[in-house]
């Protein structure tokens, strides 16, 4: 069976909390994944446990120190140390996340996520660990928008990769729907459930009809003009 490991990285280890709760929660359960949380602060060193310093070169802000990156990194990557891990670094400079880097991150064996704060970590790091054999490094981003750390990026790169895993969903038809029912990057054809007329409005009587053709092109068609209206220009 394909268990897959994470390891996070964090100066803020409660902000996983909500893993134990869900989907997620029920696949540790089942031991379907496993997943551990380190507080990069174990490994920071004098009074203050300072984990960041000002940026050589001057600069707006801090950057994260590689020194307490790199025992974490190199205690996480030793307690499997046959395995091959995906080192995942969260930054707005990295590769955009898509469903096809999903789906290639559900099939690694071992997930590291190092989510920094302030202006990010040392890019010694990335440099270091692409220089392992059995490490691969990826840089990723969820987007076009600004956040304060990589944690919830994390938690979103998460959840979409832990519904892909073979018994986590309880109807795997979901997943045989979203990949095929519909044209490719098309977004979803509105959903109705009783009660049929609520606050005056009529769910489309087409959905009440019985005739799986009919509901089935009227749901291709609701989703294309959803589509074409989400981007005119590249879309539907
Ligand atoms: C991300 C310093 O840590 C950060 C800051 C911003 C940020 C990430 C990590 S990951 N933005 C994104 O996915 O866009």
């Amino acid at each position: 069976m394909s268990k897959v490991c994470f390891d996070l990285i964090t100066i803020f280890p409660e902000y996983f909390s909500p893993l134990k709760l869900s989907l997620i929660g029920k696949a540790q359960e089942n031991n379907l994944v496993s997943i551990a949380i380190h507080d990069l602060r174990d490994q920071a060193q004098g009074v203050h446990k300072s984990v960041d310093d000002t940026p050589y070169g001057g600069g707006a802000g801090m950057v994260m120190s590689p020194v307490p990156w790199g025992e974490a990194l190199d205690r996480v990557i030793a307690s499997d140390s046959a395995a091959i891990h995906d080192l995942i670094i969260l930054t707005p400079a990295g590769q955009k996340l898509t469903q096809s880097l999903v789906e290639e991150l559900v099939v690694c064996e071992h997930l590291i996520f190092a989510c920094g704060r302030y202006e990010g970590i040392d890019h010694r790091v990335t440099e270091f660990y692409q220089t392992l054999p059995n490490i691969r490094v990826r840089e990723i981003s969820i987007g076009d928008y600004v956040l304060g750390g990589g944690e919830v990026a994390t938690l979103v790169i998460m959840e979409a990769v832990i519904r892909l895993i073979p018994g986590v969903l309880g109807n795997p038809q979901s997943l045989v729907e979203e990949s095929h029912s519909l044209p490719e990057d098309a977004v979803e054809y509105p959903n109705y459930t009783k009660p049929a007329s609520w606050r005056g409005i009529e769910v489309p009587e087409v959905l009440l009809s019985g005739n799986h053709a009919r509901i089935k092109s009227w749901r291709n068609e609701q989703a294309r003009e959803r589509t074409l209206k989400l981007d005119p220009r590249t879309r539907g």
